[in-house]
């Protein structure tokens, strides 16, 4: 799968396109720059020799660490939130049937959460704050605990302010108690996400004021003289009328676009080319996981064709795919 077919949509202009390919190395590892020397330095090498792997955590007992860790996804050093240092944080590897034990320790100034994004547990472990519980304050440590009941490909992630947006989650694989069901030779996440080097106040503030702040194509007066020769003049005015009516733009496809998103594959840009290996005649299987905090994907691999076997944990009848 190569990075550069990815993603296809809501790119204005082509130099911003290829601008928001980002840095090739961009992420963790090359957040080091004007933070050379300083604390966390040795883990971002130690990711940065790991290529493009996410670390992956298996078994029952699990210690995550939230903390604030450098970037770099576009050339602009900025902060991110991270859970043990990478983005995304690593992949929790569960068996269905084993009781489960995770310590989520905060490092951060603010309070932070994880919520366990489409598991069945107790509302006491479901880690959203003001509604199962307080949140986990600056440097405590809270212990989720609980029986995992289900399998397939799920994620995690932070349900405080915009800790999500910048960088906080991760993803569940949870192997079914029987052994996978559908066989592969091959098992790979494929994390998909977006981040801004805006603060996403910011970005949420542009918003609030203006609701396609980020929207650069939206239909001109060529489009409508297009639309006029095309299907004539009463019904592009009606098309018109009934996107005003609805004060709805026609392109308005996702409230936040290319101009400050740059996409991310496992953590990576469309310029470091996030590579999953596989040996001619093997079967791959692809969890596709949208943690994007405002995005959509449109998810093909051309000239290969897919099939859906499984779909937010539930095994389906198999659709083939582009
Ligand atoms: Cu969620």
């Amino acid at each position: 799968m190569k990075r550069s077919d990815y993603p296809s949509l809501l790119l204005p202009d082509p130099p911003r396109r290829r601008f928001l390919q980002g840095l090739a190395a961009g992420g963790v590892a090359l957040g080091l720059g004007p933070w050379l020397g300083s604390a966390g330095a040795a883990a971002q090498a130690a990711l940065a020799a790991a290529g493009n792997a996410v670390p992956v955590l298996r078994g029952t007992e699990f210690d995550l660490v939230i903390d604030e860790t450098p970037v770099n996804y576009t050339g602009k050093p900025r902060m991110a939130t991270t859970i043990n240092g990478s983005i995304p944080g690593p992949v929790l590897h569960w068996r269905e049937g084993d009781t489960v034990t995770l310590r989520v320790t905060n490092r951060l100034k603010g309070s932070t959460s994880i919520h366990w994004h489409g598991i069945l547990l107790p509302f006491e472990m479901d880690g959203v704050p003001g509604i199962s519980y307080p949140g986990i304050a600056p440097g405590s440590t809270f212990v989720y605990r609980f029986k995992v009941k289900q399998s397939g490909t799920y994620w995690y992630h932070s349900h405080t302010g915009f800790q999500e947006q910048t960088g906080m989650y991760g993803s569940i694989v949870i192997e079914p108690a029987g052994g996978e069901k559908v066989r592969a030779d091959r098992d790979y996440v494929v994390q998909l996400s977006d981040w801004t080097d805006e603060n996403p106040l910011t970005v949420f503030g542009h918003l609030k004021k203006q609701s396609d702040f980020y929207n650069f194509i939206e239909p001109t007066a060529i489009d409508f003289l297009g639309d006029v020769s095309q299907q004539g003049l009463r019904a592009a005015l009606d098309k018109r009328r009934m996107w005003n009516q609805m004060r709805m733009s026609p392109t308005d496809l996702a409230d936040i676009s290319a101009y400050t998103y740059t996409y991310l594959l496992n953590g990576m840009t469309p310029s470091g080319n996030w590579t999953g290996l596989f040996r001619r005649g093997e079967r791959v299987r692809l969890r596709f996981i949208n943690s994007g905090a405002m995005s959509f994907f449109d998810v093909r691999i051309p000239g290969l064709k897919m099939t859906v076997v499984e779909v937010d944990g539930q095994l389906v009848e198999p659709v083939s795919v582009d």
